[in-house]
């Protein structure tokens, strides 16, 4: 990913080299260039900004520099982003969605903001996305920036050392983070919770999610409210004129898939769609529709006394919302008269997937002989205990 800031203050962007380890420069996993926007001004003060049109206080940006800027960076097919209070608020989803791109080019302004026509005019040349970090007034875009590239880079594949914490953080299902604990098990008379010594990981999933729930409905009952209110999201059964989106969705994961993971080979990238409409009749399968659009899919299918659940997806502008979650627990709660336990397969490699499973209480089956690149997880049902 190349990432490049034009600001009046390029030093404040310094800080981003120390938190951005320099091996992933080095590994040309990232390229990192930071602009003064006075190097494109041609006065004696290098004049960067001039007073309002319509009268009012403070000073705008003026246009030229950045445009100037924008020919030289050969902007064109990138994504800028604006940092600005009126933008839309930055989210872990939306940082999903950014570390998709290839080039991102922030547009950091200070005084009372830039010339309106550098964005109207970078939207003809590239997909402009004015963002705001949150509902309070800073001076500048730049901690903005540096924000958002913190929680965009470190999701770029092979980045954080061990992806599997990735997905546990807050956020990315839709809950706050449960509350961690580390050595000594007793400090200042303090102890750690009983269950997290236990050893029963089912009960510590359990435990975990409960005060997960708890945090998030104490601190951020919006978030609970976002994630209960899947059932706007109204989970139902899938008709033949559903296969078209769920092939798409479906090709749309896998390839985030493969963004996400490097190197793994995804079987079902060379499904026809003919092989989504027969699956319509040999699986049971569920769709979820947000404003008329497909955004979610999962299926389920009888082996023996085995519900095998099978490719659950998620609109990728709607991960971190719980409705992967939804998905799961519909599907074990539809499982026919005779299903004593569940089983699924997920990529060996996708962190993110295993976790969704084992929070919701299945085991990695490392016994059990999976296809290349992929794992078994199971869980046993109800009637199957
Ligand atoms: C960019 C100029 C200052 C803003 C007059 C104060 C983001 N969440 C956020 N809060 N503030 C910003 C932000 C502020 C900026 C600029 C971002 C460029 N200012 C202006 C309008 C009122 N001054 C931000 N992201």
């Amino acid at each position: 990913m190349r990432l490049d800031y034009l600001t009046i203050f390029p030093d404040y962007l310094a800080p981003l080299r120390l938190s951005l380890p320099g091996k992933a420069i080095e590994s040309g996993l990232l390229e990192m260039h930071v602009h003064d926007v006075r190097d494109w001004t041609h006065d004696r003060h290098r004049t960067v900004d001039d007073t309002p049109y319509g009268g009012g206080a403070g000073m705008v940006m003026k246009p030229e520099p950045f445009g100037e800027a924008f020919d030289e960076l050969a902007i064109d097919g990138a994504t800028v982003i604006v940092t600005t209070p009126s933008g839309v608020p930055f989210t872990q989803s939306l940082a999903r969605e950014l570390s998709t791109r290839e080039r991102l080019v922030f547009l950091l302004g200070r005084y009372e903001g830039i010339d309106q026509r550098v964005l109207d005019h970078a939207a003809t040349r590239a997909e402009v996305r004015e963002i705001s970090l949150g509902d309070y007034v800073l001076n500048g875009g730049e901690v903005a920036a540096m924000a958002i590239t913190e929680a965009v880079v470190r999701l770029l594949p092979g980045f954080m050392g061990n992806a599997e914490s990735l997905v546990e953080e807050s956020h990315e299902d839709g809950l706050l983070e449960y509350p961690v604990y580390t050595k000594p098990a007793t400090w200042r008379d303090l102890e750690v919770p009983k269950v997290l010594l236990s050893g029963d990981h089912k009960r510590i999933a359990e435990w975990r999610h409960q005060q997960a729930v708890e945090r998030t409905s104490v601190r951020r009952p919006d978030l609970l409210h976002a994630s209960q209110a899947t059932s706007e999201w109204e989970i139902v059964p899938a008709v033949r004129a559903d296969a078209p989106e769920i092939h798409t969705l479906q090709l749309a994961c896998w390839v985030q898939e493969m963004h996400e993971n490097p190197g793994v080979e995804i079987p079902p990238l060379h499904e026809s769609f003919e092989d989504t409409v027969r699956a319509l009749e040999t699986h049971d399968v569920y769709v979820v529709r947000s404003a008329g659009r497909l955004v979610g899919s999962v299926r389920g299918r009888l082996d023996g006394d085995v519900w095998e659940i099978g490719r659950l997806m998620t609109a990728i502008d709607l991960q971190g919302r719980g409705l992967g979650r939804q998905l799961l627990e519909h599907i074990q709660a539809v499982a026919p008269a005779g299903t004593r336990s569940y089983r699924l397969f997920t990529g060996a490699r996708s962190e993110r997937n295993q976790k969704l499973y084992k929070k919701a209480g299945f085991r990695l089956r490392r016994d059990l002989e999976a296809p290349p690149g992929a794992v078994i997880l199971t869980k046993t049902h109800a009637r199957g205990r």
